[in-house]
């Protein structure tokens, strides 16, 4: 069962890995423009900043350079079930560069396309640990941020050599060039 965490609530994270879920469906009703969603990673350094532009973990670049945090790839549509992005988790590969990472969900082009979270059918964010199938968070993009492009999901972070997830759960109407002008 889904422990559906308060905005800015922590957890202990218990298990070294993880796997975000992204997932969404073909909405059959809309313009016939595709929905592309997209979720991404930012490996932050004590700073709050990007350790360097390969610590970026988006559609373009599939893995950090220490293979910590492996992403499945881009899919366009959403078609089918379940999840239709992952991305793969490793905190035990981690660089002990990496303090933070902030996950974020976007709608590619959601501007030229007139598109928000509200017109995609079934779409959610999910964080779970593979080995059990716990979910830790989840969120439906479509009922909780109907009418934003983007979200920060959550945040993984290390104090004191002990991994913690921060729910943040913050919806904005920007895209995903906004995260890379913040963390770049
Ligand atoms: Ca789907
Ligand atoms: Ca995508």
């Amino acid at each position: 069962m889904a422990i559906n965490l308060q905005k800015g609530q922590r957890e202990n994270i218990n298990a070294p890995k993880f796997i975000v879920g992204l997932g969404w469906d073909i909405n059959n009703t809309s313009t016939g423009t595709a929905f592309d969603l997209d979720a991404s990673l930012f490996l932050l350094g004590e700073n709050k900043k990007l350790v360097s532009d390969s610590h970026f973990v988006f559609y373009n670049n599939l893995e950090s350079p220490d293979k910590a945090v492996i992403h499945s790839g881009d899919n366009l549509t959403g078609d089918g079930a379940g999840d239709d992005e992952q991305i793969k988790i490793d905190l035990t590969k981690i660089d002990s560069a990496i303090k933070e990472i902030t996950i974020v969900v976007t709608i590619h082009d959601a501007d030229a396309r007139k598109q928000n979270f509200g017109q995609v059918r079934n779409s959610f964010i999910r964080i779970f640990n593979p080995d059990t199938n716990e979910e830790l968070l989840k969120y439906e993009l479509d009922e909780d941020f109907s009418i934003e492009t983007a979200v920060e999901f959550g945040r993984i972070y290390n104090r004191n050599g002990e991994w913690k997830f921060e729910a943040v759960g913050s919806g904005q109407r920007e895209g995903l060039e906004k995260f890379v002008e913040i963390y770049q």
